[in-house]
């Protein structure tokens, strides 16, 4: 039996959106929690990176490497093919966040595991296939329990919540069960989840958060940084 209830809050894919990370902040569920778990990248396409990391970095929050939090504080991997645009916007943020920020990056794990009510569970941003970078997600028309089974065929876990798609899901096949938490930042509304663990039995819930997105919106089409415009399109698509 658990002893008392725990609440996990995990949440991902920030993207730079301060104000929704505000609103998260100041939710029942944030201040509730008893563990933060934190998906990976604070950084890239909203406006607000460094404010972010900063904010997330300094939380109580047990920070998973993303990504974009890696090509923040390595640069692009070299087997990258960006475009210039992208490698651009990447400058741009790089160039905005201080180094000491960059070298704590560098310090942090990409997956965790727990045990909770007896299940096994595992959280990363994504499955890493070298130390820089992530593998190609499950494109949205192939998220079946068998193409989930076997892209995580090698982590040996009951239950596996990733970030780094920005649309939520759930799928359950007969070895395990896949949460995609959908992104904080850069989908309205945001995204984020809730693990219950109380008298041996899990309760898991995706949750949704309503903010002023188009204030957001209007400030990267009027702050005109690389990839600004593309990016402000994705929150409704
Ligand atoms: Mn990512």
């Amino acid at each position: 039996m658990q002893k008392s209830k725990e609440k996990i809050l995990v949440y991902a894919d920030v993207h730079g959106n301060l104000d929704a990370l505000i609103k998260l902040k100041k939710t029942r569920d944030y201040k509730t929690a008893t563990k933060i778990i934190f998906l990976g990248d604070s950084v890239t396409m909203c406006d607000r990176s460094k404010e972010c990391l900063e904010e997330i970095l300094n939380g109580k929050e047990i920070y998973l490497l993303g990504n974009h939090d890696s090509y923040c504080a390595n640069g692009l991997p070299k087997s990258m093919k960006a475009s210039a645009r992208k490698q651009a916007h990447q400058s741009y943020i790089r160039n905005s966040v201080p180094d000491g920020l960059k070298e704590e990056l560098k310090t942090k794990d990409k997956e965790l595991y727990l045990t909770l009510c007896g299940k096994k569970i595992y959280f990363t941003h994504y499955l890493w296939k070298s130390d820089e970078d992530v593998e190609d997600e499950i494109e949205l028309e192939y998220r079946t329990p068998e193409n989930f089974d076997k892209k995580f065929e090698r982590i040996d876990a009951d239950i596996i919540f990733h970030g780094h798609d920005h649309y939520p899901f759930h799928v359950l096949s007969d070895k395990k069960e896949y949460y995609v938490v959908g992104s904080l930042g850069i989908k309205i509304p945001a995204k984020y989840i809730v693990i219950i663990a109380k008298n041996d039995k899990l309760k898991i819930k995706h949750k949704t958060l309503h903010y002023n997105f188009k204030k957001v919106k209007d400030r990267m089409i009027k702050l005109d940084y690389p990839n600004a415009k593309l990016y402000s399109e994705f929150f409704e698509n």
